[in-house]
């Protein structure tokens, strides 16, 4: 199978004929070359021709920044680690595609974590997977597609991914063997592949392996047995493979086992990884993502959105040192609109990750058009107003972590086996964003849609801009389509596919919307469920209020009437009419926009886009009619406009 070369395509093809410099060309060369040999650099200067690479001692390029130099007939890069020479080489070539003009420039991470958790089974399915099977995984057994992986990784480490998790953490079936000996060799072999490109590899482990694979009768993290049968296999691991990255653990959450079977707190389930690890410097990522997935929909005192807080928050101060708590962007689970976990803006004390989705769970499984940097951005940038710390999220990650080594971004991985990595050629940019956006956090929306489509495409300035519009617009036109107004949910239960309005009304899961014929909404506020109060006077005050919660997350924060007016002036009913008509009608655009740009891409995209615009306009209509009946039956009120609405 030929694969996509994604924004690296032009590596093979460009013949920098427009650069004068001779060095280009040897860049190009370098490039194909994977940078490998220079990540085994034994002398200080690797020089060839007029590229230069040289390791440096400059505090201010930190462990991965680098500085290129463009002088007449020659480029130098510099930094003080291999790692950084690589990410450097990357930037210039960025450059010179885009055609972009340079002397010097200068660039340090922002974040220092920058990772990607796969959610790959053994069996080769991914969970929440839309493009194809693993590319790790097949059978119960390892791939061993070797180039795959590499290829991947060189992919990684172009937008700067420093670390990635290649199984589930729904560790299930032969996955919680992959601590065991049998698989130290080909762990190692991929470790090797992706260390070369500067990406450390981290394993997701079942919290009661010992019970599991051990044969013990517990799991309980303090028991004696349970630290030696973990000492056992983590020495063992770094014994093949001193440069592990370290662990990832989803522990009493949706059924996975974990510290309160046994009355222990969730600070004793990670410390224990975190000191066992800690000698070889390894790194234990423990998920917040814990609540009572067993909900009684009767019981209107319960609210999902404040479990993680609730849980962790106690433990604030309690971790060792290199563990990370890691947290979804939003309190529930990666919708369309949610507002930032308050988790993120009240840790002071405990190393932390945002996490993100790449992979399209609950926006359009890879079929629909869903450009997810403006979501991260509105994460990162959103400022918490905390009396005591000030800042974005984005500040706080590395400014609340004890040790910022230990705080990033990560992001659930997105790639299978399909031939463009990611099912839905255009959404590739959420992966080439995502790794820029996690480097460099003033990225904009537009600036990196326009770099995206310049690396991958050939297309004239007009129909750049197109392109870039539908695809910043993206994010917006899926939310008007689905659940109005930052409700969330109302997907299929199990697959989260498509529409079903009450689909998750009457289970367990915590995700209600409580629509009845007066209104809709979930009351967050303080006479409410009172998750409000779990951010800072300021935010609270802000979401608290009608007058000044935004209309995107109205239905998050309140209960409301029909008739209630939005700051846009409309009444919520109307704007459900008018948000669901126009959100077709904008895929319909979308639809004619790649008929004036497709032909000017490649046949294999052309056609992917083509055929997946189609599928996504019949979603949306399926949506925009479902959701449009649903509320004219419960209120009665018919569309000022007229539309067709079903009866
Ligand atoms: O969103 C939910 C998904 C689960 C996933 C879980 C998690 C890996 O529906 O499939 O399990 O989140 O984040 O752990």
């Amino acid at each position: 199978m030929t694969r996509d070369l994604c924004w690296l395509r032009k590596v093979a093809s460009h013949s920098f004929q427009h650069f004068s410099l001779p060095a280009y060309d040897l860049v190009a060369r370098s490039i194909r070359r994977e940078v490998g040999t220079l990540l085994n650099l034994t002398t200080e200067v690797a020089s060839e021709g007029d590229l230069a690479f040289s390791l440096v001692t400059e505090e201010c390029l930190g462990r991965e920044g680098y500085r290129v130099k463009g002088e007449q007939n020659h480029v130098a890069i510099q930094s003080n680690t291999t790692k950084g020479l690589l990410y450097g080489l990357f930037a210039l070539y960025e450059k010179l595609i885009l055609g972009e003009a340079f002397t010097s420039f200068t660039s340090v991470p922002d974040q220092a974590l920058r990772m990607i958790n796969h959610w790959d089974n053994m069996d080769g399915t991914i969970e929440r997977g839309y493009a194809g099977d693993s590319i790790f995984f097949k059978d119960n057994e390892f791939r061993k597609d070797y180039q795959l992986i590499e290829s991947y990784a060189r992919l990684l480490a172009s937008v700067g991914i420093n670390a990635i998790s290649i199984n589930n953490v729904n560790v299930r079936g032969a996955a919680k063997a992959l601590i065991c000996e049998e698989h130290f060799g080909e762990l190692r072999l991929i470790d090797e592949i992706l260390g070369s490109y500067g990406i450390k590899l981290y394993l997701s482990v079942n919290f009661a392996a010992p019970k599991a694979i051990g044969g013990l009768e517990t799991a309980d993290p303090l028991a004696k047995e349970v630290i030696a049968f973990w000492q056992e296999k983590i020495d063992a691991l770094y014994r093949y493979i001193p440069d592990f990255g370290g662990f990832v653990v989803k522990a009493d959450s949706e059924g996975e086992p974990g510290p309160f079977a046994y009355g222990r707190g969730h600070d004793d389930g990670a410390n224990l990884f975190g000191r066992l690890l800690q000698p070889h410097g390894g790194h234990l990522v423990w998920r917040c993502f814990v609540y009572n997935h067993q909900q009684n929909w009767r019981d209107r005192s319960i609210d999902r959105a404040k479990a993680a807080y609730d849980h962790f928050m106690p433990l604030d101060g309690k971790f060792v040192e290199n563990v990370s708590l890691q947290i979804k962007l939003g309190p529930l689970d990666f919708q369309v609109r949610e507002p930032i976990s308050p988790l993120l803006s009240g840790l002071r004390k405990t190393n932390h990750i945002i996490e993100f989705q790449l992979t399209q769970e609950y926006t359009g499984h890879q079929k629909a058009v869903y450009y997810q940097l403006p979501v991260w951005k509105e994460a990162l940038d959103f400022d918490c107003r905390n009396e005591d710390v000030p800042g974005q999220v984005k500040e706080l990650l590395k400014n609340t972590s004890p040790q910022p080594a230990y705080s990033g971004i990560c992001a659930v991985g997105v790639v299978g086996m399909s031939e463009n990595w990611t099912g839905h050629k255009l959404m590739q940019i959420n992966l080439y964003g995502y790794g820029k956006l996690c480097w460099n956090n003033q990225l904009t929306t537009q600036d990196c849609a326009q770099r995206w489509i310049g690396l991958t495409f050939d297309l004239a300035e007009d129909q750049t801009k197109k392109l870039a519009d539908l695809l910043v617009t993206s994010r917006e036109t899926y939310g008007m389509y689905t659940a109005p107004r930052g409700v969330g949910f109302m997907v299929t239960p199990g697959t989260h596919d498509g529409p079903n309005i009450d689909g998750y009304e009457y289970d367990r899961w915590g995700t209600y919307h409580f629509a009845d014929h007066l209104g809709i909404g979930n009351d967050r506020t303080t006479s409410g469920t009172d998750y409000v109060s779990q951010y800072a006077p300021a935010i609270r005050d802000y979401f608290n209020d009608l007058t000044t919660c935004p209309d995107e997350l109205l239905l998050w924060f309140h209960h409301v009437p029909y008739t209630h007016r939005l700051h846009n002036g409309k009444t919520l009913i109307q704007d459900i009419y008018d948000t669901h008509f126009e959100g077709v009608k904008r895929v319909e655009d979308y639809q004619a926009v790649w008929e004036e740009i497709g032909p000017h891409v490649d046949q294999n995209s052309y056609q992917n886009v083509k055929e997946l615009l189609q599928w996504q306009r019949e979603l949306a209509v399926e949506w925009r009619d479902q959701i449009n009946t649903y509320f004219w039956r419960k209120s009665g009120i018919a569309d000022q406009a007229g539309r067709k609405v079903y009866p």
